[in-house]
């Protein structure tokens, strides 16, 4: 991009992402986005889009604004919107309220918008700008922007493990092996995610709820919006999950994918969603179907909370975009099970590398954050 922004420009656009990310856990499958309006430098209106159905970011701070939205410069995280969905366009609420300048931080991947909206204000004389903290934006929505380019959600596989990488003795025995905060973390990872993945092996193993256990306030959300339960996914190949599994009788949807032939009409009645996939080489549930089918189910975020093996098979796939190791400090031993199943690496050019993003210490445990590098 070559537009060039002024030191002004950075501080409400950074004020509009603080604000976009208000709506980590609430927006889905919308964006996360964050608008503030200003005029003659000061603030004038802000807004952040709360839950889809409702009001758009520019629609919030336009009437909070009212009147001083004339000749105003608006910061939007994302490119407004052109397009009538659920809610009618923030291109003519901007054109309307007579803002003179529009600063969006990037383009909407969405194909109904791309571009279009930004075209629509620079015909009504607005100036238009884009690309300011581009980065940080696309940041808030990994998995929107990712699904709405046609390459289904975005994919976080998340582990815990032994200083020295193990999960659990060699006779299965295991726990949580972190403390409170980072489980606490978990669930703020959870309440953030569209779908959370896991396998048959540890419903038969562990009879996980797999939901979110922090209340709104927890998370700092406003009064009366209310937390998502996000969808729950099982691999079940051969359609194994008892009908009395904890998690179906919990508030929330629980999603179980089963191999072609396999009878899920027990898992149905018991008020899954049941959906038979194709079977891969290996002989696993194909990993591209699965994702494409949840894009289709407007699955913008996915958190991999599984054992070894499946988390093997899911790096091994190439589905995982990002790696989040929670590590607790002790040692269980090299007679003790490793963190990831990957059967067929045998030379040191076979390994997955990774790249560190983000390190952070939570009580007595560091969380690691790794993007693969494709
Ligand atoms: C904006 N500002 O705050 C958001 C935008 O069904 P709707 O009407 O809510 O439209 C959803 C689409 O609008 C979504 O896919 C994305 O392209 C855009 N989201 N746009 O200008 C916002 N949330
Ligand atoms: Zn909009």
């Amino acid at each position: 991009m070559t537009d060039s922004f002024s030191r002004a420009d950075h501080v409400f656009m950074a004020r509009a992402l603080l604000l976009a990310k208000k709506g980590r856990y609430t927006t889905d499958p919308n964006p996360r986005v964050g608008c503030v309006l200003v005029r003659d430098g000061a603030v004038v209106g802000e807004g952040w889009h709360r839950r889809a159905g409702e009001p758009h970011a520019e629609r919030l701070a336009l009437a909070e604004a009212g009147e001083l939205a004339h000749g105003a410069t608006a910061y939007v995280t994302l490119e407004p919107c052109c397009h009538y969905g659920r809610t009618p366009p923030c291109t003519l609420g901007l054109i309307e309220a007579g803002v003179s300048r529009v600063v969006a931080a990037m383009r909407d991947p969405n194909p109904r918008v791309s571009g279009e909206g930004l075209a629509q204000l620079r015909e009504a004389g607005i100036e238009v700008v884009a690309g300011l903290l581009e980065t940080d934006a696309a940041g808030l929505n990994p998995g929107f922007i990712k699904r709405m380019r046609g390459q289904g959600p975005y994919v976080r596989l998340k582990l815990g493990m032994s200083l020295d990488g193990r999960t659990a003795m060699a006779n299965g025995e295991s726990q949580w092996i972190t403390g409170d905060a980072a489980r606490r973390d978990v669930q703020r990872l959870r309440a953030a995610s569209s779908a959370i993945l896991t396998g048959i092996g540890t419903v038969i193993a562990d009879d996980p709820s797999l939901n979110v256990r922090l209340k709104g306030s927890d998370l700092g959300l406003p009064e009366g919006l209310d937390l998502r339960q996000p969808l729950r996914v099982v691999m079940d190949s051969s359609a194994r999950m008892s009908a009395a599994a904890r998690m179906l009788g919990i508030p929330g949807q629980t999603l179980v994918y089963v191999g072609p032939q396999a009878d899920g009409q027990a898992l149905l009645e018991a008020g899954a969603l049941v959906h038979p996939l194709q079977r891969d080489a290996s002989g696993g549930l194909a990993w591209d179907a699965l994702m494409q089918d949840l894009a289709g189910r407007e699955v913008n975020e996915v958190l991999i909370e599984a054992g070894a093996t499946l988390a093997g098979s899911a790096l091994a796939a190439g589905v995982v975009d990002e790696l989040i190791v929670y590590t607790a400090p002790h040692l269980m031993g090299d007679q003790a099970r490793g963190l990831v199943h990957l059967p067929g690496i045998e030379r040191l050019a076979d390994r997955v590398p990774l790249r560190l993003e983000d390190m952070r210490a939570f009580g007595d445990d560091l969380r690691l954050s790794y993007r693969l590098i494709s």
